[in-house]
């Protein structure tokens, strides 16, 4: 199998990419000097309170990488056919095997959406409102979720659409007193959570991440899910969700789906709901994920190609990261602390990261050549910023085999100065790990260049 050797303890990274059996050889002049670097005072207070993670970039191990474009069998990937018959197919299901698990259905039959809601006044005039109850089985007790949707109003033609699961119900991402208050579990932790359920105080509360009105203005459509509908983010034994409606044997295989899987098998059935809406332009639909939403995000794009945009916003370990890199969080730590996650597979390469058959780059592969944008953020070292944008640039060879230009520099880009460019866009921002309106700015950006309104 070819490997591209990519070594970072000098800072000097060089790594021979095979493009359609021709050998192209990238030198790379130091991540130092060029574009962005954490700050030394961060790295610093990050070790000190949790000296077992990694925060410095001169610590990242040497590491190889497996070529997206090479099968498993050792041959080149010759034409698109093949890429699309064979090495797809066979990428997918190494991440469904050793990542985040094999879902046991996808539509499924007695799937039901029921319109509950349509407002074609709605937000002073500005949308239309539509709120979707979709039934996974045909049961009135469930499960089911409800997805919220905006569209811009008075458009003539159908509207693109983006479309994210949040983290703490429908009703928290605007103050609309006519969105349906979430009756899923939540952690009592969260801002007006009373015995694990929403109350009205939760109206509103996320709103600072969903910028509603600005997406509108934009042209561009937002529908949202509460994640929590899909399967309530605790470890239970997956006795919760959608889990238990479609798992057949009670052992569950060790690439049995874990709650990522869940996650991103229901952005798949809301496309099902999209495709039968005829206010929406099904052809240009981006999904959008922060965090663990963000790794869920992508690997719903990876294995769906109805999605014609991705949008990682600092997934990080499990995401967007290169998992060699074991840079911030590493895949022990996330196994440990989110036992529930992902296949119980992937806990076998805690801490044996090489061994593993994929890395992060081979996800952003699958999207390909569709749309995909990664965001990072300059505080958020936990995510690993080099690490996210590394695996937008080593899928890259996956792009330009499809005709698409790939990104255009090597190197992580400076501070709030985003690259856009043959279908990949990456951008990193000043601040916190979090989901804020210059990102979404940046995306509506990229959007507006490729997705055809
Ligand atoms: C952290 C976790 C990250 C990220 C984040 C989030 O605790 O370590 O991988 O997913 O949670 O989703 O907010």
């Amino acid at each position: 199998m070819k490997l591209i050797k990519n070594i970072f303890a000098c800072f000097c990274l060089t790594f021979i990419l095979s493009v359609a059996g021709q050998a192209q050889d990238l030198q790379h002049e130091g991540i130092s000097q060029k574009g962005w670097t954490a700050k030394k005072e961060l790295s610093d207070t990050l070790t000190k309170r949790d000296p077992e993670f990694n925060y410095y970039e001169e610590n990242v191990p040497a590491f190889e990488l497996t070529d997206p474009l090479i099968m498993l069998d050792g041959t080149e990937v010759a034409d698109p056919e093949t890429w699309k018959l064979k090495r797809r197919p066979e990428i997918l299901e190494l991440f469904r095997k050793f990542v985040y698990g094999r879902a046991p259905i996808e539509r499924p039959e007695d799937l039901s959406f029921d319109v509950f809601d349509v407002n074609r006044e709605a937000l002073g005039g500005k949308a239309i409102r539509k709120q979707v109850r979709v039934n996974f089985t045909g049961k009135n007790e469930g499960p089911f979720m409800d997805i919220l949707i905006y569209l811009p109003n008075h458009v003539k033609k159908t509207v693109p659409l983006f479309l994210g699961l949040n983290f703490q119900g429908n009703q928290t991402i605007h103050s609309d007193p006519a969105i349906r208050i979430n009756t899923s579990w939540l952690p009592n932790e969260k801002e007006g959570v009373e015995n694990n359920r929403s109350t009205e105080k939760t109206r509103g509360v996320k709103s600072s991440r969903w910028p509603v009105e600005k997406i509108l203005e934009r042209g561009y459509g937002l529908a949202t899910i509460y994640y929590g509908d899909l399967d309530p983010d605790f470890h239970d034994g997956f006795k919760n969700g959608v889990h238990p409606a479609f798992d057949k044997q009670d052992a569950r295989p060790d690439d049995a789906w874990g709650a990522i899987g869940a996650w991103a098998w229901g952005l798949c059935r809301a496309m099902d709901y999209i495709e039968t809406d005829l206010d929406i332009d099904q052809k240009h639909v981006a999904i959008i994920g922060h965090s663990r939403l963000g790794k869920t995000a992508l690997w719903a794009g990876a294995r769906d190609e109805r999605f014609a945009m991705v949008i990682s916003n600092n997934s990080g370990c499990g995401g967007a990261a290169l998992s060699r890199r074991r840079f911030g969080e590493t895949v022990e730590r996330i196994n440990t602390v989110f036992p529930h996650w992902f296949c119980d597979n992937f806990k076998k390469y805690n801490g044996k990261e090489d061994d593993l058959p994929v890395d992060q780059h081979m996800l952003i592969s699958l999207i390909a050549p569709r749309l995909v944008y990664i965001a990072s953020a300059d505080e958020d070292l936990w995510a690993d910023p080099h690490g996210e944008f590394l695996s937008a640039l080593y899928a890259n060879p996956v792009y330009r085999f499809f005709g698409k230009k790939g990104l255009e520099i090597d190197y992580i880009p400076p501070l709030g100065k985003p690259v856009q460019q043959g279908n990949t866009g990456y951008h990193i921002r000043t601040g916190k790990h979090n989901l804020t309106e210059y990102d979404w700015q940046r995306y509506m950006d990229f959007a507006d260049k490729y997705m055809s309104k």
